[in-house]
């Protein structure tokens, strides 16, 4: 009877459990495996059931659902969890910690709107897709007062934030999760948290959040696979004074998808922006910048979608509008920083007239290529020069070359995507300058990284290779933390602790960047080289790559990864012009000959690192990937300085609907980000340490037998024997004490009660005497 099951039981006794625990999930077995989203899993679907008659190794099962008996062979049955284990907040309280139990867990507080759990130390968030009644005034002040104890985002914020106080170490909060699972959500909420904690005199406090509205115009659009997805990732540092308020921020961007400007997938479309703008500009804006609506841009008509159900552009607009004052944007360089989107959008529309046989073009003389000129405040005849030619250097000459349509084309767009970067960096600067008010004396500070998660699509690019690099290191910092650190202290403290497998993703990295001959250094070898192409790099990581099991070649250009989430098979095509990103000094040129001060400002920044020497760390002169890993490892380096705190994300279904939970979605992502294996460690460790000093000092008024020495290991051995603690429940180790979850409670009560007594004695002493 599973009412008669308390959770004390289950967890002391689990060989009772397996027997009379009559609930099973059963693997149905008529189905095949299946294919999910893309990645390579085979999944299996669980059904809940209840174990009608066994005889040999076959079950007769009652589904509990469908009301029919299937049978089924024993060992594919698994225990499912007794009633009153059901919808727990923390997956380790679970009896049985098989993958349907954890996806059953979930799908239980999902549907009463329980968005967040735990697994040990990492925060679950399954995107409700739909406003839960969770935020807001009284919550904050509930987990600032810890009223409420429920696993939220505020309580992850109030824990980063107290042990920044209390410890005086700098905190980071990692968020990871694949597209649309809801990282910049949550990363908004923990800043909200520490946001509402209040600052000093400084008043950045209330920045923050508002600067978001800036960054997500320009630097989210909608995907396929959420309508307000980042195309970027972000690192916000929040810095504190000595009293623990807010005293200024800082924002690091990654890897902005540029290519998004100039081309678009179907269904998706470019930066919020370009149609908030559009939609929202007032009318004389409009006149000046030449405005026309979205739809007469083929920037942003090529993708067959303009709108985002339930979005207004023009009332985002607005709020853009408000940003930009509150981060102190002079009203000139608003207008010009919209005068270089017009021009941006103008620029998609120049086109080009073939002149001769082999395909030579000249711009064509439209309103396009005017309102161009106009807007970047250019001689519209040598912004045409230098949209159809290039000049080669002949001796000491120098003579222009007319480029093909295709290279036209390119060199168009490679203007429209260099103004947009150029633009986007300059706002994150303005935001910079905006929230660096009061220079943190103390350097304590929370991190809170929202970053792209782990994609594997049809086609993957050399951008999906980068997002995928950046989630293998960040996935090697979780394992040292969750994993080995844990084991570590184990096994260095000399206690007996049995090895939990994990996936350790070294080889993986190992593949991506060893050196001389990894992934990255082949394709930078590649790019260097004038007469490289896509095939060869493609036939270059066949022949050298082989070795590592976490590399498959493919036939023609393509190669698979074996990542720690799955298997994806990545298309060279691309890669070694995204890689080489070659800045034409042509446009450089020309920028800086522009009226426009914005544009200027972007010509001497590049000139600038250009002119540098060529030295090891000089940005400019190196690939797109050498400059990502450089950054990467930088970031890494930030994070190991910090305590972490992990938060990971998941989406419980594909189409972005509320209520909707897809078990197969939900489990290949559980999977990715190792959750099962961060329960069983969680669980089988034992959470509670406490070195044998700290035992004795606390515990030692608990001892009946007062002639033990005072050696705080005898102590603590004595303490841990006279309260016939079962062995199974501590470990003694060279310094510390470890303990199962709930012991420490024990001895606590005892102690209190102790106290109690001892003061009550006291008291009654004082009394007889006076
Ligand atoms: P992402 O950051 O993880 O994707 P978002 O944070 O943009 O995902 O979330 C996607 C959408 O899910 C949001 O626009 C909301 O509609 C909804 N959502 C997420 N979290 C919540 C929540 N706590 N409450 C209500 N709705 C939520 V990407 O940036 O694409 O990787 O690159
Ligand atoms: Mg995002």
């Amino acid at each position: 009877d599973d009412k008669d099951w308390s959770t004390e039981q289950i967890s002391q006794s689990p060989k009772k459990a397996k027997t009379q625990v009559m609930k099973i999930s059963i693997a149905q077995t008529s189905h095949g495996p299946e294919w999910v989203n893309n990645v390579d899993y085979f999944i299996t679907k669980w059904h809940l059931g209840r174990i009608k008659s066994t005889s040999g190794d076959n079950v007769c099962v009652l589904l509990s659902i469908t009301d029919d008996v299937v049978k089924v062979l024993m060992e594919e049955i698994l225990p499912a969890n007794p009633d009153v284990l059901e919808g727990v907040e923390d997956l380790r309280q679970l009896s049985y910690l098989n993958e349907p139990s954890l996806l059953q867990n979930l799908r239980v507080r999902y549907s009463q709107d329980l968005i967040y759990s735990k697994a040990g130390p990492v925060l679950i968030a399954v995107n409700p897709f739909k406003k839960v009644q969770i935020y807001g005034k009284e919550f904050l002040s509930a987990y600032q007062k810890k009223s409420l104890g429920a696993p939220h985002v505020y309580a992850v914020a109030a824990a980063a934030y107290d042990e920044m106080m209390r410890e005086e170490k700098n905190q980071s909060i990692i968020i990871s999760g694949e597209s649309g699972a809801g990282k910049t959500e949550t990363a908004k909420y923990a800043i909200q948290y520490l946001e509402a904690l209040g600052g000093g005199s400084f008043g950045v406090e209330n920045e923050i959040l508002k600067t978001n509205r800036i960054l997500e115009a320009f630097g989210n659009a909608k995907t396929s696979r959420n309508d307000n997805s980042s195309r970027f990732g972000k690192l916000m540092e929040i810095h504190f004074s000595a009293e623990g308020k807010i005293c200024g921020a800082k924002l690091e961007t990654f890897l902005l998808e540029k290519s998004r400007v100039a081309q678009l997938g179907n269904g998706e479309r470019s930066y919020h922006i370009f149609y908030e703008l559009c939609a929202g500009a007032p009318p004389t804006l409009k006149e000046r910048l030449k405005l026309k609506a979205a739809n007469e841009y083929n920037y942003l008509n090529q993708s067959n979608c303009l709108t985002i159900g339930g979005i207004d552009d023009a009332q985002k607009f607005q709020k853009v509008m408000e940003a930009f004052n509150i981060v102190k944007i002079p009203q000139e360089y608003q207008e010009r920083a919209f005068a270089l989107l017009a021009a941006v959008l103008w620029l998609g529309n120049v086109s080009f007239e073939v002149i001769d046989n082999e395909n030579h073009v000249e711009v064509v003389a439209d309103e396009a290529v005017t309102n161009v000129a106009m807007l970047m405040g250019c001689n519209s005849k040598e912004l045409m020069v230098v949209l159809s030619t290039c000049k080669l250097q002949a001796g000491r000459d120098c003579i222009a070359k007319r480029l093909t349509l295709r290279q036209a084309t390119d060199m168009r767009d490679s203007l429209a995507k260099l103004i947009y970067a150029s633009l986007f960096n300059w706002l994150v600067e303005q935001i910079n300058t905006s929230l660096e008010v009061g220079k943190s004396r103390t350097g304590r500070s929370i991190s809170i990284l929202d970053i792209y998660g782990f994609e594997s699509f049809k086609n993957n690019s050399f951008e999906q290779f980068c997002i995928n690099y950046a989630n293998e290191r960040l996935q090697q910092h979780f394992n040292l933390h969750l994993f080995k650190l844990e084991q570590e202290e184990y096994e260095r403290d000399g206690i007996d602790w049995k090895k939990i497998e994990f996936k350790d993703n070294k080889e993986c990295l190992d593949l991506i960047e060893k050196k001389p001959i990894g992934l990255v250094s082949l394709l930078d070898e590649e790019s260097n080289f004038p007469k490289g192409t896509d095939t060869t790099f493609a036939n270059k990581l066949n022949q050298h790559l082989k070795a590592n099991s976490c590399f498959k070649g493919e036939r023609g250009q393509g190669f698979r990864v074996n990542h720690y989430a799955g298997e994806v098979l990545y298309d060279t095509k691309g890669f070694l012009e995204k890689n080489r990103d070659p800045l034409h000094v042509d446009l450089i040129q020309l920028l800086s000959s522009c009226k426009c001060q914005l544009l200027n400002l972007f010509s001497t920044k590049i000139r600038h690192k250009s002119l540098k020497p060529a030295t090891f760390s000089d940005s400019m002169n190196q690939s797109v990937i050498t400059k990502f890993k450089g950054q990467l490892f930088k970031l890494m380096n930030k994070l190991e300085d910090t305590t972490p705190h992990f938060i990971r994300c998941i989406k419980p279904n594909p189409n972005q609907l509320p209520g909707l939970y897809e078990e197969n979605h939900v489990l290949q992502q559980l999977r990715c980000c190792g959750v099962l294996e961060i329960v069983r460690i969680s669980r089988s460790g034992y959470p509670t340490r406490l070195t044998h000093q700290e035992l004795a000092v606390r515990y030692r008024l608990l001892l009946l037998d007062t002639k033990i020495s005072q050696d705080p290991l005898n102590t603590s051995y004595a303490i841990l024997k006279q309260y016939n603690l079962s062995t199974e429940m501590y470990q003694v180790g060279y310094t510390k004490v470890y303990l199962r979850t709930g012991q420490i409670g024990v001895l606590d009560e005892r102690r209190k009660y102790v106290l109690r007594v001892i003061h009550g004695l006291q008291k009654q002493f004082r009394g007889n005497q006076s």
